[in-house]
């Protein structure tokens, strides 16, 4: 099983910045499930430009990944690759959309202006389900199978460390980046609290 978690990655202006490491500790199904972000804290963030869309995938009855995290503005893909329909809608945060129900290979964009976690449901299969993480002038991490992340040329500013996952209250953990810095940080998941 793939375990890389955040497939989206942001290219920063060059500039001089500080550096993020840490690392999440937590199982690994808490680690599949995790997206970590820096919020700026305060005024507007950097500007990140236009992201580059982002495929979710529905197969073996799955969307895949199951969990991403997009810049507003960000686009998301959603492929059919199973032998069957699907379909692709969310109850919204913000709007609510519907993308309507496709073969395979077929693929139909979303665009997110709303931030907010937005779930993506399927008519067909209420089993189905994934959550785009929707952040203003953020960062996404990646985070590997052993829980650890790094962010790097950070512009100088107050940021919120976020680690968000389903069903959970994100935890989160304020820092300050200036330039040359180099900060790191250890977050435990088991510590998050169910959400109801
Ligand atoms: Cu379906």
């Amino acid at each position: 099983m793939m375990l890389s978690l955040v497939v989206f990655g942001l290219v920063q202006a060059s500039g001089a910045g500080g550096s993020v490491t840490g690392i999440l500790r937590g199982t690994p199904r808490d680690l599949l499930e995790t997206v970590i972000y820096l919020a700026p804290i305060g005024e507007r963030g950097a500007d990140l430009g236009s992201p580059d869309s982002l495929l979710i995938d529905q197969r073996g009855l799955r969307f895949w990944p199951r969990v991403v995290m997009v810049p507003t503005g960000g686009t998301v893909l959603f492929r059919n690759s199973d032998p069957i329909l699907h379909n692709v809608f969310s109850p919204g945060v913000g709007p609510e959309f519907d993308l309507g129900t496709y073969p395979r290979p077929d693929f139909r964009p979303h665009t997110f202006q709303t931030a907010g976690v937005h779930v993506m449901l399927c008519h067909i299969h209420p089993e189905m389900a994934a959550y785009i993480v929707v952040v203003p002038g953020g960062q996404a991490g990646a985070v590997d199978e052993r829980g650890r992340f790094r962010f790097d040329s950070v512009p100088p500013g107050a940021y919120q460390l976020v680690a968000w996952r389903p069903r959970r209250v994100p935890i989160r953990h304020d820092l300050v980046v200036a330039i040359g810095t180099a900060t790191s940080v250890e977050l435990d998941l088991s510590n998050a609290q169910r959400r109801r």
